[in-house]
């Protein structure tokens, strides 16, 4: 037995399977719990029967679109797996789950187009310190050799991938592994236990050279395997597993299993790998500065209202216990009462009366909590251990029930929608008198309105929400505005001269009088002034109106007659005319975006900015980032709804964009045409 690792850590472990896109995540935690027994047969993807993805919104895009959450056993031991969905459009979804999982099983595959999406998914998990393995999948299909994949992939690492198992082929196809640390090979059967055999002799020198590259790295943190190697003295296996052990937990490397998950091929070899080497919750609470005494911490990773159990908050326990009714504090100090705590396969749970450090459960009833949060059995709570924003939103549409009987249900069904998906904006625009619902991508709120129409029965129409335009004027005028009326008894009477002019971009609106000797009372001034700003709510080209100053230079009044409304009308009056003839014009939002991309597509970015009548300001590299690009550039807020859309289409699914409003600029022509006529429309 080694002595750097310490040994296999025993206790329940959770595992996040995350990875690119379609890469065979949801596919492998299939295989496992069909290997592990949890299931009597694996399902294919296709089939929309798997336990993860039951989702129908899933299935319909046949893609994950939440995380799914499984609990089994494996020799003994307790791992709870949570197959996290692979598009960046949902991949917030996996950040409180990673933030309190032991492990992440990585699943890759050989395919170029995917490198950047790794390579974001590697960062994630050196930001929040998750050690790792690579699970290099669909090796039935691979035409390139697993070490020239491997070549291909390490730019997405910051540490080295470690090949532990390279694939035995027969006329080409790929028929077992053999590992390295053991030396022995193993010959895949479908859907059952790989048979152990000898390493065929013509693969002896590639199983020595592949070996050697293993050890070599391993040698890197372990100066007696340095020495044994130079000196050509066979190193004892036990350390070699050590040593993988140690520098798995330290993250030191990531080691890379091979294997097809469609076939439950490298499943078993996999899951030793995790028995044997991944750290348990100790290294967890640890990693995440869980405090060290008897009191009870939980990690809320996920939010599930369920159809009929109503809403259920999957945790992972850190430290002490939960017993069904516990109190636990929540970090503002409020507690909360555990009501049902359940083991989860997938959309199945099995009821439970306790949970103790390490297990990964759903709790039931907790209202008040919020994914993410720090739970304590402690007096007034812990601290929260794990802070975490979503990005910026990229993609919006308001929304409205198809029937206005359903406004009270929709907004109802959407506050719960963003209690299970903190990464859904709503914001009521008081503007345009939309509900804006603000995501990650296209298809991520297409999921959203799926859900309110299938699980909630709401019929919604979404259309872009509006842009916010504005207009103002590009000439001077005096105008008079009388307001006389005599209607039998009292009349009403107010009459006003006021100077429309322009304003520098950005100056908003300014009311200035220069009323001497009492021609119009103070009181009434104040009136103009009313009636002006009412005026500008809407202006003649019906927007609201800014940069523009408005003077009261003169006017008259009656002592009888006038009055605070008669004086308003008379500036609305000379607003109306005024407005009318200094030229007006529509303003747009123009915003400053910055879109990151791997660079191989820079090129492409930067060509689709103009056609959105964009300015490219610069370009460079992100710092911090090799093989990823920054473009800077200004376009009009009405050209950003749907950019993401095609910047996610040149880049794999993985370029980003933030915008920030910069200037309002003048639009004339048919595009400012179609402003004013939609807004008529919506009027
Ligand atoms: N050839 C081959 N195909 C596989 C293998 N594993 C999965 N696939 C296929 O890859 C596709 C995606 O599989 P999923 O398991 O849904 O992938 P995923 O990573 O869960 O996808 P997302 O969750 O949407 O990111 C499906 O068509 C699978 O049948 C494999 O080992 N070999
Ligand atoms: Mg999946």
């Amino acid at each position: 037995m080694g002595t750097r690792a310490g040994g296999r850590r025993t206790g329940p472990k959770c595992i996040a399977i995350v990875g690119p896109f379609a890469s065979g995540k949801t596919t492998l935690l299939e295989a496992i719990l069909a290997r592990t027994g949890s299931i009597p047969r694996q399902n294919p993807v296709s089939s929309g029967n798997t336990v993860s993805d039951y989702s129908p919104e899933a299935r319909a895009h046949a893609m994950s679109v939440e995380a799914t959450i499984a609990t089994t056993e494996f020799m003994g031991e307790q791992l709870t797996f949570v197959d996290c969905p692979g598009s960046i459009e949902f991949s917030f979804e996996a950040e409180p789950v990673l933030a309190a999982c032991d492990l992440a099983v990585v699943v890759a595959e050989a395919d170029e187009k995917k490198i950047p999406a790794l390579q974001l998914i590697m960062r994630k998990l050196d930001d929040l310190g998750v050690p790792r393995i690579l699970f290099l999948n669909k090796v039935d299909k691979a035409i390139t050799g697993v070490r020239d994949t491997l070549k291909m992939l390490q730019p997405a690492s910051s540490v080295p991938l470690l090949l532990r198992q390279i694939p035995l082929r027969k006329d080409g196809v790929v028929i077992g592994s053999i590992d390295l640390a053991l030396e022995r090979a193993y010959i895949y059967r479908e859907y059952a236990e790989s048979e152990v055999a000898q390493i065929p002799g013509d693969d002896k020198a590639r199983e020595l050279e592949a070996r050697f590259s293993m050890l070599e790295t391993l040698a890197d943190h372990d100066d007696q395997l340095m020495e044994q190697l130079l000196e050509e003295i066979e190193p004892p296996k036990d350390a070699i597993f050590d040593d993988l052990a140690a520098d798995l937990r330290d993250g030191a490397v990531t080691p890379v299993l091979i294997g097809t998950a469609e076939k439950g091929n490298g499943v078993l070899r996999l899951l030793k790998a995790i028995r044997h080497d991944a750290p348990d919750i100790e290294a967890t609470r640890k990693r995440l500065g869980a405090p060290d005494g008897a009191a009870t911490v939980v990690q809320a990773m996920k939010t599930i209202h369920t159809p009929h159990g109503g809403k259920l908050s999957v945790s992972r326990i850190l430290s002490g216990q939960v017993a069904d009714g516990s109190e636990l504090w929540l970090p503002g100090g409020e507690t909360a009462k555990v009501s049902g705590i359940y083991r989860m396969l997938g959309k199945d749970q099995s009821k439970l009366t306790m949970a103790k450090a390490g297990d990964t459960v759903a709790l039931g009833k907790l209202d008040e909590v919020k994914t993410g949060q720090t739970l304590s059995s402690a007096k007034g709570g812990a601290k929260q251990l794990f802070q975490f924003e979503p990005p910026q939103p990229v993609f919006a549409f308001a929304l409205r029930p198809k029937e206005r009987k359903d406004e009270v249900k929709m907004s109802a069904a959407i506050q719960r929608l963003a209690e299970e998906d903190p990464s859904l904006t709503l914001r009521h625009n008081q503007d345009s008198a939309e509900t804006v619902l603000s995501g990650h991508g296209e298809m991520h709120l297409r999921v959203v309105r799926e859900r309110l129409e299938g699980k909630n029965q709401i019929p919604v129409e979404g259309h872009p929400p509006a842009v916010p335009y504005r207009e103002t004027i590009r000439k001077s005028i005096q105008q008079r505005g009388r307001h006389k009326k005599q209607s039998g008894g009292h009349g009403q009477f107010g009459d006003v001269v006021i100077e429309i002019k322009p304003l520098p971009r950005g100056s908003g609106f300014q009311f200035t009088d220069t009323i001497t000797g009492g021609v119009v009372p103070k009181t009434y001034i104040q009136s103009v002034e009313t009636g002006v700003r009412d005026y500008l709510k809407s202006g003649p080209l019906g927007f609201p109106v800014v940069d523009v100053a408005v003077n009261l230079s003169d006017g008259s009044y009656h002592a009888v007659d006038s009055s605070d409304m008669a004086f308003q009308m008379a500036a609305r009056l000379a607003m109306k005319e005024g407005m009318a003839a200094c030229s007006p014009v529509l303003l747009e939002p123009v915003m400053k975006v910055e879109i990151v991309t791997p660079s191989e597509a820079t090129s492409k970015i930067i060509a689709l900015i103009p056609q959105r009548r964009g300015q490219i300001l610069g370009y460079d590299a992100r710092s911090g980032w090799p093989g990823w690009d920054v473009v800077e550039a200004t376009m009009p807020q009405a050209e950003i709804g749907d950019l993401i859309i095609e910047l996610r289409s040149a880049t794999a699914g993985v370029a980003s964009y933030r915008a920030v409003f910069d200037h309002m600029a003048e639009l004339t022509g048919r595009l400012a045409d179609d402003a004013m006529n939609a807004n008529g429309k919506a009027a």
